[in-house]
């Protein structure tokens, strides 16, 4: 997957080496490309904002060069050829077209956006080209989101309801959602299949030795050996915290068995809870 990220604050990106992300770039997984977005101005101070139309508190990001550097990217031309040219991107040219199907995927971060969630993150694992145009200040010239939409599948995104300072922090978010779905990138993939939200549930509680670690003990049930015991306590657990501290989630179920009913209808009705 090819991954292009347009930023004022690129080194703001610099974590995306580390760890297992920047593991899947050293291996080629990953297609990783930050830009700065300055590098798209023309002017003696690198100029990427200005007071808003109407009046308004803060400032505005200019719309040229948010469209030099996302032409830059369909394109594949440098800043400095891109600097020098009549400023339009041909729709069909070999080197504009995106590796794979459709168009590459623009997500503009912003509160504003439909908030981001595992099975959006699953959806775009499985994209080609994934461009994060990360904004400051108020956002964005609305003109050139709209221009946008012609050579990019264009997705606002928020990652939750809370406010950001910009874009940098919630595009890392999504990255590293998405791309630890890459097959290849995560080292153990079944780690990928028990997660909380991979299928609706929140997580089960985990532990590791000593089996007694200052007066408190693993349940037992993890130590007698008997695995579909293990495999139902533990569905029963998620279960349980699910309609504890997500109940949201759980209205979004479908494919809750019998079992599945029962252990909720009992524990809904404050009789017995296996987590205690
Ligand atoms: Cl994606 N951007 C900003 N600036 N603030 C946010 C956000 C995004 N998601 C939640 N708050």
């Amino acid at each position: 997957m090819k991954i292009d990220v347009v930023s004022i604050f690129p080194e703001y990106l610099a974590g995306l080496q580390l760890s297992l992300i920047g593991k899947a770039v050293d291996q080629g997984l990953l297609d990783l490309s930050v830009h700065d977005l300055r590098d798209f101005t023309f002017d003696r101070h690198n100029t990427v904002d200005d007071s808003p139309y109407g009046g308004g508190a803060g400032m505005v990001m200019k719309a040229e060069p948010w469209a030099l550097a996302l032409e830059h990217i369909l394109g594949g031309k440098s800043p400095e050829t891109v600097r020098g040219e009549e400023h339009t991107v041909s729709g069909n040219s070999a080197e504009g077209e995106p590796a794979g199907n459709g168009k590459p995927i623009l997500i503009v971060p912003s509160p504003a956006g439909p908030v981001f969630n595992q099975r959006i993150a699953e959806e775009l694992s499985n994209a080609d080209h994934l461009v994060f145009a990360c904004g400051r200040y108020e956002g964005i010239d609305q003109r050139v989101i709209d221009w946008s939409a012609q050579h990019f599948d264009l997705r606002p995104m928020s990652i939750g309801d809370y406010v950001l300072n910009g874009g940098e922090v919630a595009s890392m978010v999504m990255i590293e959602a998405v791309s630890r779905l890459i097959p290849g990138v995560i080292g153990n993939p079944e780690s990928l299949t028990e997660e909380s939200h991979e299928d609706g549930l929140l997580e089960y509680p985990i532990y590791t030795k000593p089996a007694s670690w200052r007066d408190r003990d693993v349940p037992e049930i993890l130590l007698s050996g008997n695995h579909g015991a293990i495999a139902r306590w533990r569905r029963d657990w998620r279960l349980e915290r699910t309609a504890e501290i997500r109940p949201d989630l759980l209205a979004e179920l479908h494919d809750l068995d019998k079992h599945d009913r029962s252990v909720l209808d009992r524990f809904e009705s404050g009789d017995e809870s296996v987590k205690e």
